[in-house]
C-alpha cells in the first residue's frame, strides 16, 4: 500500500524556515539608497519615494528586459510607495532602474540579490552544455534549488520532460549571461514523488532533469522510510550525521521523524 506525505508532516517542515523580511530602498534625487540588497525568497523589497517622478524598471542599466520578472512599478506623487515580494522560483541577480527619461544614465539603478534564507539546505545544480550536473537532485519542501549557468542559452522549466510540455506550475525561468543562477524554493505542500524539468531550448536534444522530492526521514534516498533509515540514525546519535530536525545533531528529535513516517514511500 502506498501511502502518501502527510498533511501533517508538511506542517513539520513549515517550522525551520526564517521569517520574510521587508527591505527598504529609498529614492534619494537620481539614485537608489541602497544601491544594492540582498534578499530572500518571500521577502518584500519596499521603494520609498522622497521627490520627483520615477519607477522601478526590471533590467540592466539601461534596458528593460523582454521578459521581466516585475512589471514596471511606478514611483510618483500618486504612487510614493512600491513593492516587490520575491517569488520562490527568482533569479539570483535582478537588476532594476529607474525609466524615466534619463534618470538611469545619471546612475539611476540598483541590484537586487536573492539569496536562499539562512540555514536553509541548497542543492546546486549546474547547466553544462546540453546537461544539468547532476541530473537529478533529492531536495525536500523548504530546500532551495539554484541553478548555474555556464555558457550558451538555456531554461529551466518545470513539467513533463519527456514531451517537453511546461506544467505552468513550479518554475519557468531563463538560464543565460544575463540570467547566471535561478532559484527555487520547494514549496511546504508539494507531495513526495518525482518533478521533471527541462531547458525549453535543447529539451529534444536531452537538456533535462529531475527533482526528486524526497520524504522527511528517508536518509539513505531510497524513496522509502525504513530500517536502513532508522540504522543510519541510531549510527549517528549524538553526531550531526543523521539531523533531520536542523538541530545540528542525532537526536530524539529525529527518531521521531522517522518513526512518523514510516514506511512513507515515493509514488
Ligand atoms: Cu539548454
Amino acid at each position: 500500500m502506498r501511502l502518501f506525505l502527510t498533511a501533517l508532516c508538511a506542517a513539520t517542515l513549515t517550522s525551520g524556515i526564517a521569517s520574510a523580511e521587508v527591505h527598504i530602498v529609498n529614492q534619494q534625487g537620481f539614485g537608489f539608497v541602497p544601491q544594492n540588497i540582498t534578499v530572500s525568497p518571500g521577502d518584500t523589497v519596499r521603494w520609498i519615494r522622497n521627490s520627483g517622478t520615477h519607477d522601478v524598471t526590471n533590467g540592466l542599466p539601461c534596458n528593460e528586459f523582454n521578459d521581466p520578472i516585475f512589471q514596471t512599478l511606478p514611483l510618483n506623487s500618486s504612487n510614493p510607495v512600491a513593492e516587490w515580494q520575491v517569488p520562490d522560483a527568482v533569479y539570483g541577480e535582478v537588476p532594476y532602474f529607474c525609466s524615466i527619461a534619463s534618470h538611469c544614465e545619471s546612475g539611476m539603478f540598483g541590484s537586487i540579490t536573492v539569496v536562499p534564507a539562512k540555514g536553509v539546505t541548497i542543492h546546486e545544480v549546474e547547466q553544462q552544455g546540453i546537461t544539468f550536473e547532476p541530473a537529478s537532485v533529492f531536495a525536500l519542501p523548504g530546500d532551495v534549488i539554484r541553478w548555474n549557468w555556464n555558457n550558451g542559452g538555456h531554461s529551466v522549466t518545470s513539467g513533463n520532460n519527456q514531451t517537453c510540455t511546461e506544467d505552468n506550475k513550479y518554475f519557468n525561468l531563463l538560464l543565460d549571461d544575463q540570467h547566471q543562477s535561478v532559484l527555487w524554493v520547494v514549496p511546504d505542500d508539494i507531495e513526495a514523488g518525482i518533478l521533471p524539468y527541462f531547458c525549453i531550448y535543447h529539451c529534444e536534444g536531452g537538456h533535462i532533469g529531475d527533482v526528486i522530492i524526497a520524504i522527511q526521514g528517508d536518509l539513505n534516498n531510497d524513496g522509502i522510510v525504513d530500517g536502513a533509515d532508522l540504522t543510519l540514525c541510531l549510527g549517528c546519535w549524538g553526531k550531526p550525521c543523521a539531523d533531520i530536525s536542523g538541530d545540528l545533531t542525532t537526536d530524539g528529535q529525529d527518531l521521531s521523524i522517522i518513526l512518523g513516517n514510516w514506511s512513507v514511500d515515493i509514488p
